[in-house]
């Protein structure tokens, strides 16, 4: 791929967490939990993008450990109500997380790569997030998430 700006490795530190679509997210975390004893680490509704999120992972995670995101449709406009439609439940995106959301997103454009925002929206826990279209990362919905300071 074509690198106009000098960046990007250090500004994108880890794998955030992988986003499977749930059509019951009390039943996927009941799963999560016998299966593997994974914990509902935190929950939230975000109008915006139509969907209560659950992210679940062992108790004690390390901070830079790799999550599940538990995304459940909050109605039928939903992106999630949409994709359980058209492909059933599944892994729905994948996220890496960068500490530098604007130079990321030039370096991306700059590459040719199709951002779906033209600014970040809001993403879990007040984070700043975009996404990188399916068909630019080699089919996969491509999640990117700058958390929040604190
Ligand atoms: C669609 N395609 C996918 C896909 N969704 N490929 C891989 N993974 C997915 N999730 C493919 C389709 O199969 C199709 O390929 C092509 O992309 C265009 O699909 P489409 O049917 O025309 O488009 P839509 O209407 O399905 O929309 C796809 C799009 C949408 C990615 C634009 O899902 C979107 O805006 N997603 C971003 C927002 C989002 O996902 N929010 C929920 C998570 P073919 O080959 O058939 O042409 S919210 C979240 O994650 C927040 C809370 C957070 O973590 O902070």
């Amino acid at each position: 791929m074509n690198n106009p700006i000098d960046i990007p490795h250090e500004y994108v530190t880890c794998l955030d967490h992988v986003g499977i679509a749930v059509p019951d997210l009390d039943a996927a975390l009941e799963f999560y939990r016998s299966a593997f004893g994974w914990v509902n680490l935190h929950q939230e509704t975000n109008e915006e993008q139509g969907v209560v999120e659950a992210m679940v992972g062992p108790a004690d995670h390390a901070p830079t450990a790799g999550v599940i995101q538990l995304l459940a449709p909050l109605n039928e406009s939903s992106t999630i109500a949409k994709f359980l439609e058209k492909k059933g439940p599944g892994l729905q995106q994948m996220c890496l997380r960068t500490s530098n959301m604007d130079a990321l997103c030039e370096h991306l454009r700059g590459s040719g790569v199709r951002l779906l925002y033209p600014e970040p929206k809001r993403g879990t826990g007040g984070a700043r997030i975009n996404f990188v279209h399916p068909k630019d990362a080699g089919g996969v919905l491509l999640e990117l998430t700058e958390p929040a300071a604190d």
